[in-house]
C-alpha cells in the first residue's frame, strides 16, 4: 500500500506548494491537469472557468497566445483561486541561471507573477535551477524539472534521467517534481507528473506518444495526468474532462488500495 496524497501532504519535508496541490488533488478527487493549449486568451479563460471544478492544475503555453496581456494573467489567477487549482506554465527553461532568471520575471509574461509552477530542461547544469529559484523561491514557486519526454526518439533517458532526479533531490527547496513518464524516486515528496495521455494509446505525426490514464497512474506510479488535445478536441470538453478526471481518480484508488 503507497501513501495516499493526503499523507503525503503532510510528510514532515514536503515544499508548502506540492502540499497545497496534494490537498487540493484530494479534495477535489482529481489528478488530472488540462494542457490549455489554445491561441486566445478569451479561449482560454473560458477553458480554465468551466474545466476548473474538474482539475488539480491548469497547465499553459503563454508564449501560443496571440494576445496575452497582464490582464488575461490576472484574470486567470481569479478562476483559479475560485476554482482551487494551480497554474503551472510550460515554459521548459533550458538556459544559463542568470538569463532564465530574467526570462521567468521579466519579458513581456512575467511568469512568476502569475503562474505557481514551471518546468526546465537539467541540460544547463544546476545553474539553471539557481536562477529561477532566486526568483521563484522567495514567491513560494516550485519548479519541475523534465527528466523524460513523451516524445519519440527522446534524448532524455538513462543517465540524462538519473542524473535529473538527482539535480532535483539537490534542490528539493524549490524543485518540487518531475515531468516523467513513471514514477522516478521513492522519496514521496517529489510530485510525478505525466504528459502524453489519451484515452486510447497512439500518437500524433509529430512524434507524441499517447499512453493511458490507467497505465500512467496504476501501472507506472505517476501522480499527475497531463491532458491537452484528448479533451480540447472532443465535442463536449467538459464530458472528456470529467471521464479523464473519473479514470485518473479510479486508478489511484486501485493504487493506493483504496478500492477494490
Ligand atoms: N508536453 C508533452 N510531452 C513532454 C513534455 N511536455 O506533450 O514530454 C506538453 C506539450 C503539450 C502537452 O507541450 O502542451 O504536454 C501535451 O498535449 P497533448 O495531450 O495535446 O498531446
Amino acid at each position: 500500500r503507497i501513501l495516499s496524497y493526503a499523507d503525503r501532504a503532510e510528510l514532515p519535508k514536503i515544499h508548502p506548494l506540492a502540499s497545497t496541490l496534494l490537498k487540493i488533488m484530494e479534495e477535489k478527487e482529481s489528478n488530472l491537469c488540462v494542457s490549455a493549449d489554445v491561441t486566445s486568451s478569451k479561449e482560454l479563460l473560458q477553458l480554465a472557468e468551466s474545466l476548473g471544478p474538474k482539475i488539480c492544475m491548469l497547465k499553459t503555453h503563454c508564449d501560443i497566445l496571440k494576445d496575452f496581456t497582464e490582464e488575461f494573467s490576472q484574470k486567470l489567477q481569479a478562476v483559479a483561486e475560485e476554482h482551487n487549482f494551480l497554474i503551472f506554465e510550460d515554459r521548459k527553461f533550458a538556459d544559463i541561471g542568470n538569463t532564465v532568471k530574467h526570462q521567468y520575471e521579466g519579458g513581456v509574461f512575467r511568469i512568476s507573477s502569475w503562474s505557481h509552477i514551471v518546468n526546465a530542461h537539467a541540460v544547463p547544469g544546476p545553474g539553471v535551477v539557481k536562477g529561477l529559484s532566486a526568483v521563484g523561491k522567495p514567491l513560494g514557486r516550485g519548479c519541475l524539472l523534465i527528466a523524460q519526454m513523451s516524445s519519440q526518439g527522446s534524448l532524455a533517458t538513462g543517465e540524462y534521467t538519473q542524473a535529473v532526479v538527482k539535480m532535483a533531490e539537490e534542490n528539493s527547496d524549490f524543485v518540487i517534481g518531475f515531468i516523467c513518464a513513471s514514477k522516478m524516486t521513492e522519496k514521496p515528496e517529489f510530485l510525478h507528473m505525466t504528459p502524453g495521455v489519451q484515452i486510447k494509446a497512439g500518437g500524433d505525426l509529430m512524434g507524441q506518444q499517447y499512453t493511458t490514464p490507467e497505465d500512467v497512474i496504476y501501472n507506472k506510479g505517476s501522480d499527475v495526468i497531463i491532458v491537452g488535445r484528448g479533451i480540447l478536441e472532443a465535442s463536449d470538453r467538459l464530458e472528456a474532462a470529467e471521464s479523464y478526471r473519473k479514470s485518473g481518480w479510479d486508478a489511484y484508488k486501485r493504487r493506493s488500495g483504496q478500492s477494490d
